[in-house]
Parts: structure tokens; sequence; C-alpha cells
């Protein structure tokens, strides 16, 4: 009996059935275009690389049913399946037994990176694809990616990861037209593709370039990986290797794309189903050999990478500039709620500093809140409300060494703080002609900076400006 015969006999004892798949033309009308999609008939093949540890046997065996079943029989060199020290050692040796499927176990607990670099060590194929050992591939998921990656070897393609629902097992189809990236947490998340990239997409069937991507399954070509420097195998817990090696294949040479006519459903849990070897998020390692790795391949900076790759993430720390604002001698200061002009302290010794305010275009802030006019007709009051990106009350924009109001070019004033006896410099109403609003530096700072506005040196301060309220 040849080999395929043994494979078809396989997938049809399988006990293991594959729901029905969503249809793509009912989600998503546009994608229908992928059927009519051609690719080579001369695709090099790939091997697959799942690593595991106390996967449930039904969810492994559904991931590479899956991929023997929606993929071209002569795509899939092998199934390498690294079993990272699971309890129970007949998990991978039971699904060894399947054609193409082999397997390599752990003698101990290593992780998910050494466990995918052992099987990139074994691999025989000429292209790398990692999968997780969650998921159930669709139609024509493996073609396109192949595809690309032969095209321009330092490709690295990732599909549209579906959402196979962790209560039922459904499958549940994503968006089409989202993009990887982060917060300054370091947080993956699913973000809108730009408006300009949006507009400029006439197929939407186009490779969508991603700034970093999920981590959990692509494609990649092994010489390029094994160029790039495969993985720090220091790494020992899972989480975060996406972005480092999204930055080194952008900064070094390579790109990142998410292929929509790809699609891949995987299991999005809500934690993390096992324990983690002893170490945590705050374990850091030496990366000295890396750095060397990043001079040898002639890396770009990370500006580059932010310049370039994900210019729409902003650098708070780089936009932020600081200063005193006055009017007419007085300085802007918030008493809790209100707004008021005060006489500017920090002149004699010991007196307190007056109030800073951080102008992060097109906001003017302190902390988490905003100043924002409350209408735009004349004679609305300037209060404080939490910052918000969308709206409109809340943009400013220095001119000179005044401030206008973007939106609302009409006069204003903030509401009268209450003005106890005690405190001669509350001002009781705060009177402003658009553009009136001055900010002004501290003595030297001008020269330093040759603008009003300074380079922020702190962000919030338990000290000086804040110690009265
Ligand atoms: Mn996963």
């Amino acid at each position: 009996m040849c080999q395929c015969n043994t494979y078809m006999l396989f997938l049809e004892r399988s006990e293991v059935k594959l729901p029905s798949l969503c249809d793509d033309c009912v989600i998503n009308p546009p994608l229908c275009r992928c059927a009519s999609l051609k690719y080579d008939s001369d695709l090099p093949s790939t091997s697959i690389i799942i690593t595991f540890h106390n996967e449930a046997r039904s969810t492994l065996l559904r991931t590479i049913k899956s991929v023997l079943m929606r993929s071209p029989y002569s795509l899939i060199q092998e199934i390498i399946l690294i079993d990272d020290f699971s309890d129970d050692p007949e998990d991978c040796q039971l699904l060894a037994q399947i054609p193409k499927v082999r397997c390599l176990r752990n003698e101990r607990r290593e992780g998910l990176i050494r466990s995918r670099v052992k099987g990139a060590n074994s691999a025989t194929a000429l292209i790398l694809t990692f999968l997780d050992s969650h998921c159930e591939v669709n139609t024509d998921w493996l073609q396109p990616m192949i595809q690309r990656v032969k095209e321009d070897r330092t490709r690295v393609v990732s599909p549209i990861i579906d959402v196979i629902s962790l209560d039922n097992f459904a499958y549940l189809a994503a968006s089409a037209d989202l993009r990887g990236g982060f917060d300054w947490s370091l947080h993956f998340k699913w973000e809108q593709i730009p408006i300009e990239q949006k507009m400029a997409r006439s197929d939407p069937t186009q490779a969508i370039r991603t700034p970093v991507i999920a981590g959990g399954i692509f494609v990649m070509d092994r010489s390029w990986f094994n160029h790039l420097g495969q993985y720090d195998t220091h790494m020992d817990i899972w989480g975060g290797e996406n972005f480092e090696l999204s930055f080194r294949v952008w900064m070094c040479g390579g790109s990142l794309e998410i292929l929509p006519c790809s699609r891949v459903g995987h299991v999005f849990r809500k934690r993390h189903p096992y324990d983690f070897p002893e170490g945590n998020a705050l374990t850091y390692i030496n990366i000295a050999d890396r750095l060397t790795l990043r001079r040898k391949l002639n890396c770009k900076p990370f500006r580059w990478y932010m310049e370039n790759v994900y210019p729409e993430l902003r650098v708070p720390e780089q936009d932020a500039v600081s200063s005193v604002m006055k009017q007419g001698g007085l300085c802007l200061e918030t008493r809790g709620p209100d707004l008021i002009l005060a006489e500017c302290r920090g002149l004699g010794v010991n007196r307190p500093q007056p109030q800073r305010w951080e102008l992060i275009e097109p906001h003017i802030r302190q902390q988490d809140l905003c100043l924002t006019i409350s209408g735009f007709t004349a004679g609305s009051k300037v209060v404080m409300e939490s910052c918000s990106s969308k709206e409109p009350r809340q943009k400013w924009k220095p001119k000179g060494t005044a401030l206008q109001h973007m939106v609302g070019g009409s006069a204003w004033t903030a509401r009268p703080p209450p003005a106890p006896p005690s405190s001669p410099s509350v001002a009781p109403s705060w009177p402003v002609r658009p553009g009136s609003l001055r900010s002004s530096p501290e003595r030297g700072e001008r020269g330093e900076t040759g603008g009003f506005w300074s380079r922020r040196t702190h962000i919030c301060s338990s000290s000086g400006s804040k110690e009265d309220i």
C-alpha cells in the first residue's frame, strides 16, 4: 500500500469530525476572489512544527487532521510534533503513527522557544510553518503563504487568525482587515489598518503589511530563519517572542505580512492552562550574544522601525513638553476640579513652583485630565476632563507663545472658583481672548530650548507645583 493510501485511510478512520467551515463568501464577499487566485504548481513543501505541553489529545488531533485534509498532499513534507515533556508520553507517540507525523519529546521542560528551535533544526523542508497545537486550518490556507515566501524569502507571513470558540469549539471568522500592533505595555493587539493604507488597497486579497505578528502561526523560509539567528534560546517563558522576532525581521531586512486568503482558526484561551518553569516576567537574561548578532547582521536601529514600519505608534516621552501657562501675569492652575488664574509663585526662596502643564499635541494635560472647552460658543467655560483622542473640545495648538483652540475660535471663560477670603491670589474668573493664554518658560529655559515649551522633565511631581493641592 502506498503512503498516500495509508494517509487517506487514516483520514477516513479518524474519529475527530471537522465541523463545516464558515463560507468566506457569506462572511466577506470580497474574499470570494481568493478562490480564483492561482498559485505556482511547483511550490516547495514545508515542515510543520507544532509544539505542545499537555495539550488535549482531541485538540491536537483536530489540528493535525485539518492540516492533512486541507493542504495539498505534496506541500506537507512532514509534521514535527515537539512534546515539551507532557505528563503522558503517549500523547505524542500515538500521533506519530499518523502518516507524515514525527514526534520529538523533550527530556525536561524546555518551553516554547527551545522546543521550536529543536523542531526547526530537525526540519527537512526548506520552508518552516510554525503552528499552535490548538488550531484548525481552513481550506487553501497553505498555498498563499508558501507562494509569498517562495517569491521573496525575506517575507515572514501569517494567516488571518480566526476564532475557535473556547466554549463550544465553533469556528468564527475574524475581521479581514486587521493588522498586529502593540502599546507601550508591550501587549499585542489587533488594530485597523491605517486609513491611507486601506484606501490604497485596490484588491482585498492583497497582503497586509503588519508591524508585528501574533506569533503562534507563521511561515518562514528556513535559511532566512537561520540567517536571522532563529530565536534567543535563553528565553524560557512564553510571550514576547513574537515582538522580538517581528522587530528583528523588519530591522534586519525582511518584512511581515498577513495574507487575507489564508485563514487558520485558533483557540484563544482566557488564561494559561499550564505552569511556567521558574522565573517570571521580570526575569532578565543576558542578551550580549544577541547584540553581537545584531551588529553582525547590520540591522537598522529601532528608531528606523518606529519611523518606517510603525509611525502610528506615538512615543509619549518624545512628544511631551511642559510649561507654566500664564495670562496677564497670572498662572493657570487647577484647584481640585476648578481652573483658576493665580499669582505665579516660585520667585522667592522656598516658595512653591507654579503648576506645569504638558503639551502633547493636541492635548494640554495634567496627568489624565485635559484642558477642555465646555462648548464652542462665546463664554463657554474651560474645564478639566478626562483626555480623549476623539474629543474636539480638547484640541489645542501652540501659536508662537500663545495657545489656540483648534476648533473654537471664540472667547471663553473659566468657571469662577470659590474664592476663599484667605486666598487673595485666586482670580474670580478667567476671561480669555482666543490666543491670549500664553505659555511661559521658567528663567533660563528659553535659551536652552529656543522655545517656550520645554522638554518635559517630569510627568507627575509629588512636590513643588502639586504640594498645595
Ligand atoms: Mn495558542
